[in-house]
């Protein structure tokens, strides 16, 4: 018992600089709608650790319109989320081959 304890604290130990070195690793999606006008991308995501939200389909801001060049529906994505009070802005947009 005191031994599972003390493994449990050092995998917490362990993993602890591992998340300090990347606190928002990217999120996988599928595209689901694009509006470049609008500047936001419908994407059916999966769970986005960095903002403790579970998978669901939303629409996201995007930081700026380039990022939506060359991605269209049914593409695989992976992005990058930030919060800035209620909005969700994606910053980080990858095509998935
Ligand atoms: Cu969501």
């Amino acid at each position: 018992m005191k031994k599972q304890l003390m493994i449990t604290a050092l995998a917490a130990l362990f993993s602890l600089p591992l998340l300090a070195a990347d606190p928002a690793p990217l999120s996988q999606g599928e595209v689901r709608k694009v509006d470049v006008a609008a500047q936001k991308i419908t994407l059916r995501h999966g769970p986005i650790a960095s903002v403790g939200m579970p998978p669901m389909t939303m629409v996201f801001e995007v930081e700026k319109p380039e990022l939506l060049e060359g991605v269209s529906a049914g593409e695989k994505v992976s992005f990058q989320v930030q919060q800035q009070g209620n909005r969700y802005i994606v910053t980080e947009l990858h095509v998935m081959k």
